[in-house]
């Protein structure tokens, strides 16, 4: 049980962790050598993998293939319980707490369970919090729930409060994939202020200066996958802006 203890001495060390997330969907098994080798020379720490459509077995498949060549911990991030795969290090337990629909509460969670007691991934239970950021994202339309509005700071605390008293160890403020407004420095301030559990904070971050302002704001881990998707250029601003401050964190 490695990766929530890692998690909890950076932030206690004041580093910053950096996901890269893979979409199976998106993804070409023949170019993940060349897109992880990118990711290895890269600040990132940890890579996720999931999607909210994903064909079945293809998690698996994808999972296999980036251990071959990477050291650092895949996460799993699923959209559904098909996504589960043993062969991934862990999997962040979601509750999609700012929703009502019971089955992304608490139904995919218990049917998820006869898969996983027979792995050895680490579990990460994860309040998932969605927030409202210009367009309808796919988590939306997925899980049949309304985000919370951006200008709603208020109940989007309270959610990140409640979900740490009902033992959830991460909180991650979810703008969506390919958002068109990343979560505001604003909401991720005053949720850190609140909440003694890591912040993940992700959703249509592009820039070096969008992911420093997360940062800045108080985010523990922040996940990037569109903006690779789309410019895998993306990876030498990681590289090579010193400025940045992102700090070394030890590879596992
Ligand atoms: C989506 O938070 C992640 O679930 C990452 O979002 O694809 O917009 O980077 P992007």
């Amino acid at each position: 049980m490695t990766i929530y203890k890692d998690i909890l001495n950076a932030v206690k060390a004041q580093e910053k962790l950096f996901a890269v997330l893979i979409d199976p969907d998106k993804t070409k098994i023949t170019e993940i050598a060349n897109f992880i080798e990118r990711i290895n020379q890269s600040k990132a720490t940890h890579v996720f993998v999931g999607g909210s459509v994903v064909a079945e077995a293809a998690t698996e498949i994808l999972v296999i293939e980036i251990k071959k060549h990477t050291a650092l911990p895949v996460v799993l991030f699923p959209g559904d319980i098909t996504q589960i795969s043993d062969r991934a290090d862990g999997i962040l337990f979601l509750s999609l707490i700012s929703g009502r629909n019971s089955d992304y509460l608490i139904d995919k969670q218990v049917k998820a369970v006869s898969k996983l007691v027979n792995t050895n991934l680490e579990i990460l239970p994860t309040g998932y919090i969605l927030i409202e950021n210009g367009i309808e994202t796919a988590v939306q339309k997925v899980s049949q729930t309304q985000p919370i509005s951006r200008r709603h700071i208020q109940l989007i605390i309270d959610t990140a409060i409640a979900g740490e008293y009902l033992g959830m160890k991460l909180i991650y403020l979810e703008a969506g994939s390919g958002a068109t407004y990343p979560i505001s420095a604003e909401i991720i301030s005053k949720v850190k202020e609140r909440i003694s559990v890591p912040l993940i904070v992700g959703g249509g971050i592009s820039s070096m200066y969008q992911l420093e302002e997360a940062y800045n704001s108080g985010a523990d881990l922040v996940v990037v996958g569109t903006a690779f998707e789309q410019n895998e250029s993306f990876f030498d601003e990681l590289k090579c802006n010193e400025s940045v401050i992102l700090n070394e964190v030890e590879k596992f």
